[in-house]
């Protein structure tokens, strides 16, 4: 399948960038850069507005940077209709708050919700139930501590969530919802479609908002016939149709330190059936998402060379999986990961009010399979309301066979700019860094913010492009690396200047930092 090289290497630079650092968060439910902190209030003034809904999204590049006079944080907040107390935690900005009534994965005809509709269709009612209208604010206690996440577990710092008070966040993945289908027990499946907000890096691939579809299935031990789990899932195994991709599978069903079987409350024979069930259904789905991206590349591209699917299972790590899968697949001379999954943690079930219910579960990423479907080269434009991308998709939900990969428009050129600053010293009098706690360490997810506050769709990529500290001070300098670059127009060197200038004052406001 023909995949522009660079579009790979975004959608890759995530697991590359971080990996090294730290690996073991990697196969973590959540990917972080670890450095918890504390953040004030990275908002401009929500306090007047009533609901998000009434802010107007920030969607079409912003001409003019934002204002250079701030609002304090705002004592409430109003999201999709429901009002929500502020404290100290708070931290969502205005342009994300924004995105949270934009739903893409309901928008007929949009890529997203293309995408959702095709892997619904592979988890057939009334099986499964569908559920597409969750809230997108949760507890911290549906998406962290009901799925086990440890107290410590960096997913939970407020440089990478976005909270609204210390108790209340926008959800960073839709296992967030797990606990709740567990426990309500309305289908023996279910799949969840979503917007999750993280905070992270800026580049082609991330956005603070992007959609995942949740999916899960379980069996009752007080159901099945004989109480035999095991020959229930095989049975049900029987009845999914096969595939015939070769898929590499290296590695033992479970392994007691790397990938352990719950001995606590499953036996090996049920363990094996459920990862076998977990593991045809998610192939399926898989397999069906490649052959149409292939059919319509085969279609539109005369040098087309059709390659087979190459499909592979990794162990991986979730703290509400064990054991726990990611499922790769060979692209453009890669392996991408495409999703994580496991057998649920049986603690989940128990809590739930369910004890008598084991099963599996996965979290696959809906922008990272529509990008590869559609040949989406950059994740900005998928939040588009330009007609000449939103007009390429006409009647695809209604006919999935008339399904084509994105044409681009235009090539707009880009502008980089970069910005030299001195980091303040945690315990020096110009520290107090509104968006980290003092004494705690700079972050990075702190500058994108910022440059996204400021910039909107404008910016394509942010990157750290030199950093040394000062022997006789310890004082840190860092220089990003900011590629300015609209999606629909030519950015004069005037505007971009203005809104580069306006991101430098932000920066000296918010983080204290000294531009060089
Ligand atoms: C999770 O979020 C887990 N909740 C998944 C899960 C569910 C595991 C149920 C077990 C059981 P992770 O952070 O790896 O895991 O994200 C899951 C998928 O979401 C990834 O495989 C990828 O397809 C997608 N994804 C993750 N981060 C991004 C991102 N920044 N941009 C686009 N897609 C992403
Ligand atoms: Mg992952």
């Amino acid at each position: 399948m023909t995949v522009p090289q660079t579009l790979l290497a975004g959608l890759l630079s995530r697991a590359g960038s971080r990996s090294h650092v730290f690996p073991l968060l990697r196969r973590g439910g959540q990917l972080s850069s670890c450095s918890s902190r504390q953040a004030g209030c990275a908002s401009r003034g929500l306090a007047s507005q009533a609901a998000p809904s009434t802010i107007s999204p920030p969607i079409q590049t912003p001409v003019t940077p934002a204002p250079a006079k701030e609002a304090a944080a705002p004592q409430e907040v109003t999201i999709n209709g429901k009002t929500y107390q502020t404290d100290s935690w708070f931290n969502a900005p205005e342009n994300v708050l924004a995105l949270t009534s934009r739903k893409l994965h309901l928008e007929k005809d949009h890529p997203i919700s293309i995408t959702r509709q095709i892997l619904e269709s592979k988890f057939p009612g009334p099986t499964y139930k569908y559920h597409n209208d969750f809230d997108p604010v949760v507890s911290k206690y549906e998406n962290f501590d009901s799925l086990g996440f440890p107290a410590d577990h960096p997913g939970r710092a407020r440089s990478d969530t976005y909270y609204i008070n210390k108790d209340t966040l926008l959800r960073t993945h839709t296992s967030a919802h797990e606990a709740q289908l567990f426990g309500a027990r309305t289908s023996p499946g279910y799949l969840i479609s979503a917007d999750v907000y993280r905070r992270d890096e800026i580049d082609r691939s991330h956005y603070p908002v992007f959609y995942q579809m949740e999916g899960a299935r379980v069996w009752d031990r007080s159901t099945v016939p004989n109480g035999d789990i095991a020959a229930a899932v095989y049975a049900d195994l029987a009845e999914l149709p096969t595939h015939d991709i070769e898929v590499e599978d290296r590695h033992p069903p479970f392994h007691a330190e790397r990938n352990p079987l719950q001995t606590e409350h499953h036996s090996a024979a049920e363990a094996e059936a459920i990862a076998a069930h977990l593991k045809r259904s998610l192939e399926l789905m898989v397999v069906d998402i490649f052959s149409r991206a292939k059919a319509a590349a085969r279609q539109q591209d005369p040098d087309f060379v059709d390659e087979p699917l190459r499909v592979r299972w990794v162990e991986a790590y979730f703290p509400f999986t064990s054991p726990s899968w990611e499922l790769e697949v060979y692209y453009a001379g890669e392996w991408l990961e495409v999703l994580g999954c496991g057998v649920t943690k049986q603690e989940l079930h128990i809590n739930a009010g369910a004890p008598s219910q084991l099963g599996w579960a996965f979290g696959i990423g809906l922008d990272r399979i529509a990008m590869l479907l559609f040949q989406v080269p950059d994740i900005r434009i998928f939040w588009s309301r330009d007609a000449r991308f939103l007009d390429q998709f006409a009647g695809v939900s209604d006919d999935l066979s008339k399904l084509q990969r994105f044409i681009p428009f235009s090539k707009h050129p880009a502008c980089y700019k970069d910005v030299s600053f001195w980091v303040p010293l945690p315990s020096s009098a110009d520290g107090g860094n509104d968006m980290a706690v003092s004494g705690q360490e700079f972050h990075d997810n702190d500058v994108m913010e910022i440059v996204r506050g400021v910039a909107g769709d404008t910016v394509e990529d942010v990157k750290l492009v030199d950093q040394y500290t000062r022997p006789e001070n310890g004082r840190q300098s860092r220089c990003y690396r900011v590629c300015y670059r609209s999606l629909e127009r030519t950015l004069t060197n005037k505007e971009t200047n203005k809104i580069h200038l306006a991101v430098k004052s932000q920066l000296t406001k918010k983080l204290k930092v000294q531009i060089r």
